[in-house]
């Protein structure tokens, strides 16, 4: 099929026409999460109806309001805890978390370490854009030192979560970070991600022009476009940057796959084994 026709298939197919437009600013990086996720989904080739979107609150967490999928959209932060409980209640589903760095790592901060930590087959996707975005520019635990926000109007004074390295230290079997300037390689990293059976963490580096790019305009731009530019020259692939100074690679995002360990056992199937041992179906 040609591209432009495949484009509008997989609109038609996992699009909600009804839900839209979408109420994200102009140059927001979130259409560019939704389609990197339709896309991963739609090369599995598993049923759409297997998924289900669990999602915090903010912009990001928006995202599956415009799919055509089950959705559970709950408390801020909680996602994990609401979807190892799908998991363990419904383990056929393919559950896939949708949240912010603020929702994932901030107010959720306790949820997403333990579920890490457990292995449980969840896949998170965690859009950073450095700032809460929904409520209008707040610092969060990934906005970087010296940034603006509006609760830190002379630069922020505090350091920023690496959450990828959380995620990893936190026990994560697959552990991935692209960015919306990368589209592509956004793609597979997702795949790769919803195939892997463990809990896999996917940190997407993205935009938010209205309230993250206007206040720090000098440093990365104001618009999508030129976020999307300084996405662009600060990524480094992990491979690019073995070979790299720290100097070097102060001010850089490193982009790939950090983590895809196959060897520990699945929170889900040890549960299993549980009850079929309090139930007395094996001894
Ligand atoms: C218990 C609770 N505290 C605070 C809020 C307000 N709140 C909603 S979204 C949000 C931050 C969202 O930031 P992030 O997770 O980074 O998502 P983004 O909007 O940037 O995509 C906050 C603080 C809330 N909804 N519930
Ligand atoms: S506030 Fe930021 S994250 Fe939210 S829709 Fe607008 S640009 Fe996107
Ligand atoms: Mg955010």
């Amino acid at each position: 099929m040609p591209r432009m026709e495949r484009q509008v298939d997989l609109l038609a197919k996992y699009f909600k026409p009804a839900e839209l437009p979408t109420q994200w600013c102009s140059g927001c990086g979130c259409g560019i999460v939704s389609q990197a996720l339709i896309r991963a989904i739609d090369r599995t080739g598993i049923d759409p109806d297997r998924f289900a979107f669990v999602t915090g609150i903010g912009c990001n967490g928006f995202i599956p309001r415009y799919l055509n999928f089950n959705e559970l959209h709950v408390t801020h932060g909680r996602a994990p805890a609401y979807a190892t409980g799908l998991k363990l209640a419904r383990p056929e589903l393919e559950i896939i978390l949708i949240q912010g760095d603020g929702d994932c790592a901030a107010i959720g901060g306790n949820h997403f370490i333990h579920a890490a930590r457990r292995n449980i087959n969840l896949t998170a996707i965690v859009s950073n854009n450095f700032i809460y975005g929904r409520t209008g520019g707040q610092y969060g635990p990934t906005t970087f030192p010296g940034d603006f926000a509006t609760t830190a109007p002379y630069g922020l004074i505090e350091p920023a979560f690496d959450l990828c390295r959380m995620a990893e230290a936190a026990g994560a079997t697959y552990v991935a970070r692209g960015t919306v300037y990368h589209a592509v390689q956004l793609i597979t990293l997702i795949e790769k991600g919803i195939r892997h059976k463990g809990f896999s963490f996917i940190e997407i580096i993205t935009q938010c022009p209205t309230n993250y790019g206007r206040r720090n305009r000098a440093k990365m731009g104001a618009t999508g476009v030129e976020m999307m530019k300084w996405q662009k020259e600060h990524a480094v692939s992990i491979e690019k940057a073995r070979s790299m100074s720290e100097e070097d690679l102060r001010d850089k995002i490193l982009v790939g796959t950090f983590v895809d360990q196959k060897k520990m056992p699945e929170y889900v199937e040890q549960y299993e084994k549980v009850r079929q041992m309090a139930s007395g179906e094996v001894q």
